[in-house]
């Protein structure tokens, strides 16, 4: 056990020079939109996405059904953001981070509020030529919603938006066999601090929650 939490600490190091952060607004201008729409990052990088309006989650998928929840081959999900609901007028801002582990592998996204993946709220990271952002969010559109039904699909009339409280939603597991690698709440977006490196490795990702001003 002390051996494999050395081992996953290694690329933790070498992330702390090399890593970039990528910032991706959730909902801009009001927009059922992940802006930028796909990234392109290396081993080590951040991915930040930033709630600004309304009331979106980050949700892992697949690339062959890019409206519903990933599963692993252990019958756990992939990483979810849970709903961040932004309150109208707010300030500041809920941060989810994950860290991206293996560049070689797409990874697929979009959001589980009613009706917005059917409208082509996906994002990817890392995307290729033979499996784009845009054959993705095309099968994403032509598709009936997978989402979660919800009374509200807007955010904005309750809520204190980019309070300090985390939404409970927000500790989705990534890892094929450790728990222990779901975030803690109300950390800053550094994307080192969750719970278990060992679990970061398992999982091939990483995920914090914190709060942007
Ligand atoms: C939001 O509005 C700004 C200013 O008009 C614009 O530059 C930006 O591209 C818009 N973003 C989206 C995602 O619509
Ligand atoms: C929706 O769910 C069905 C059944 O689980 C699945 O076959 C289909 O691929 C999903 N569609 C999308 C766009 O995720
Ligand atoms: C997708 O995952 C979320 C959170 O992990 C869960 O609340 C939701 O019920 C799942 N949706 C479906 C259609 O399985
Ligand atoms: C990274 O992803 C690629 C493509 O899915 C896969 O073939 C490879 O085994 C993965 N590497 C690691 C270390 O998980
Ligand atoms: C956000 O959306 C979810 C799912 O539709 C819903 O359960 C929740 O109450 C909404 N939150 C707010 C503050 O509207
Ligand atoms: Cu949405």
């Amino acid at each position: 056990m002390r051996f494999t939490s050395i081992l996953a600490a290694l690329p933790l190091i070498g992330a702390a020079f090399a890593q970039q952060n990528h910032v991706v607004l959730v909902g801009a201008n009001g927009t059922l939109s992940y802006s930028p729409s796909e990234v392109t990052a290396a081993n080590g990088d951040t991915v930040s996405f930033q709630f600004v309006s309304k009331n979106h989650t980050v949700t892992q998928s697949t690339f062959a059904a890019p409206c519903s929840n990933m599963t692993n081959p252990d019958g756990s999900l992939g990483v979810d953001s849970g709903f961040q609901p932004v309150a109208a007028g707010a300030t500041t801002f809920q941060q989810w981070t994950i860290t991206v582990n293996n560049a070689s592998a797409p990874m697929w996204f979009y959001c589980r509020q009613a009706n917005h993946c059917s409208q082509g709220m996906v994002f990817a990271i890392n995307p290729t030529a033979a499996k784009s952002f845009d054959a993705f969010q095309k099968a994403a559109e032509a598709s009936a919603s997978n989402s979660t039904t919800g009374s509200s699909p807007y955010g904005s009339s309750t809520g204190a938006g980019g309070s300090s409280t985390p939404s409970t939603g927000a500790g989705s597991t990534s890892g094929a066999s450790s728990p222990s690698a779901s975030p803690t709440g109300g950390s800053s977006s550094g994307a080192i601090k969750t719970g278990s490196a060992a679990g970061l490795l398992l999982a091939g990702m990483g995920l914090v929650m914190g709060l942007v001003m």
